[in-house]
């Protein structure tokens, strides 16, 4: 693991967030640019998926724009941005096959303060591979 993505874990570990939405670049622009090594599920044009470097779960993986157009959290998406928000759940559901979570998962987008979000590029969590509770806290 490179310093930087071990600075980056240490961060996470400690639960210090990003700043709220800037419209800055974010972790995730490295990880899109391979500057940053991550664990890739999957990858096409739009989107690319990879395992949380903190997982919350057996299988617990990220799916993100590799353009953020604007898409730093999903309460700021415009018309424009139907397609590729659709994209995105698809290829949730492709890679929780491909990662064979036959006996469900969950798919949780946390927006803004209240909704807990770290990082400030729209990302779904998909998390599986144990019986989760419901409500979450
Ligand atoms: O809190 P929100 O919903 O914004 O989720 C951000 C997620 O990004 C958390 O679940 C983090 O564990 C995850 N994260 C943060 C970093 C990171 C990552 N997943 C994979 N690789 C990562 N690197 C290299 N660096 C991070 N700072």
């Amino acid at each position: 693991m490179s310093n930087e993505a071990a600075a980056a874990k240490t961060a996470v570990k400690e639960g210090a967030p990003e700043k709220a939405d800037a419209g800055e670049p974010t972790i995730f622009d490295k990880i899109i640019a391979k500057q940053i090594p991550s664990d890739i599920l999957y990858e096409d044009d739009t989107a690319l998926a990879f395992r949380d470097i903190s997982p919350q779960a057996p299988t617990h993986f990220l799916v993100i724009p590799k353009h953020r157009d604007g898409l730093t959290q999903l309460s700021k998406s415009e018309d424009r941005h139907e397609k590729v928000l659709g994209h995105l759940l698809h290829v949730a559901s492709k890679v929780a096959r491909q990662e064979n979570l036959t006996h469900g998962f969950r798919v949780t987008i946390n927006d803004g303060q209240n909704g807990c979000q770290s990082v400030y590029h729209l990302h779904l969590h998909v998390m599986g591979g144990r019986q989760l509770s419901w409500p979450p806290g």
